[in-house]
């Protein structure tokens, strides 16, 4: 299966709920005021947001009012042209060439799908000839550890770790001490998503973040947001919590196959404004995606 066609059978339930309600209340009847409240519902129920959906239906009526939205057709082209400009915004992929080793620490709350995204990226630089060694920084659990262990050994990449309970900061030092000694390119280093408090687990983070920051200079140089897409809305708030103590510099966004929410995406990019690195659409190595615009907003509405 191609890319594009990836993102489309993942986004299948987001593009039911926008598509075929929008399709619905505009069918054999000429487009009034009464279908934008239609479009707009469509939005809202994908968890577009207030804020951002009232943004869309302003454009989309601007348009309708100069005579250019007369069909479902057009308003599907509309839709295409305006999510698609409004995403570009926040379409700026990872560039790993410029430093060595180039240091991505991960967060998120558990289970989003952190671990499995490191798989996946480490797979993916692994391919394109990189080096690629992983920080199993998440010692909250045992099992954590293991899991890492588990892809690394598969994908045939070395794992730093330390002891179950034990500092991840130490294995954050650790890791970047190794990645440059052994002239690797790329670190990722795993995290745990819960303490025992919020509070705890952002001082965590922070230390992470300065001990790499210590050991090398200017790293991390991504760190690395993942969040679940199946959260919908409260994904942004998170997004928020997460940014303003650490600086997220990019998002990944997974299972946006298990969900009809996935309109979340356009306040990611209209409210928060963190670029949207990658796109997770099922649990295979393929399914993650390198953001793209043209071809999300594309899949969301064709
Ligand atoms: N359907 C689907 N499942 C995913 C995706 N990404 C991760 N998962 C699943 O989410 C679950 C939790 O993942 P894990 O990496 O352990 O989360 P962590 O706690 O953040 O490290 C696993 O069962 C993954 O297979 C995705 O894009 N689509
Ligand atoms: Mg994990």
């Amino acid at each position: 299966m191609g890319i594009f066609d990836r993102i489309k059978n993942g986004l299948a339930r987001t593009r039911d709920q926008l598509v075929t309600k929008i399709e619905w209340a505009i069918k054999g009847k000429p487009i009034d005021e009464d279908a934008f409240i239609d479009i707009e519902e469509a939005l809202i129920l994908s968890d577009a947001g207030l804020e951002t959906t009232e943004v869309f239906i302003h454009a989309l009526k601007d348009r309708w009012k100069r005579g250019q939205i007369k069909t479902t057709e057009d308003i599907k082209s509309a839709m295409i042209e305006e999510v698609g400009h409004l995403l570009s915004t926040v379409e700026k992929p990872i560039t790993i060439n410029q430093h060595k080793p180039f240091v991505i620490i991960t967060l998120g709350v558990n289970g989003v799908g952190k671990t499995t995204t490191i798989a996946k990226l480490a797979r993916s630089y692994k391919e394109s000839g990189k080096k690629v060694l992983l920080g199993a920084c998440d010692t909250f659990r045992a099992a954590a550890i293991e899991q890492l262990e588990e892809w690394a050994k598969r994908l045939n990449i070395d794992v730093i770790k330390h002891k179950e309970g034990s500092d991840p900061a130490a294995v954050a030092y650790d890791a970047t001490k190794a990645a440059k000694a052994r002239g690797v390119d790329v670190l990722i280093l795993d995290t745990a998503g819960r303490l025992h408090t919020k509070a705890n687990l952002m001082e965590e983070m922070k230390k992470i973040k300065r001990v790499v920051n210590k050991e090398m200079e200017g790293a991390p140089h991504e760190t690395l947001l993942v969040v679940d897409a199946t959260n919908g809305q409260n994904v942004i708030s998170q997004a928020k919590t997460f940014n303003e103590a650490l600086e997220v510099t990019g998002i990944v966004i997974t299972k946006l196959d298990g969900t009809a929410k996935g309109g979340f995406i356009l306040p990611v990019a209209h409210i928060l404004k963190i670029p949207i690195r990658y796109v997770g659409v099922g649990e295979q190595f393929e399914d993650l995606i390198p953001f793209n615009a043209k071809e999300f907003s594309k899949a969301l509405f064709d």
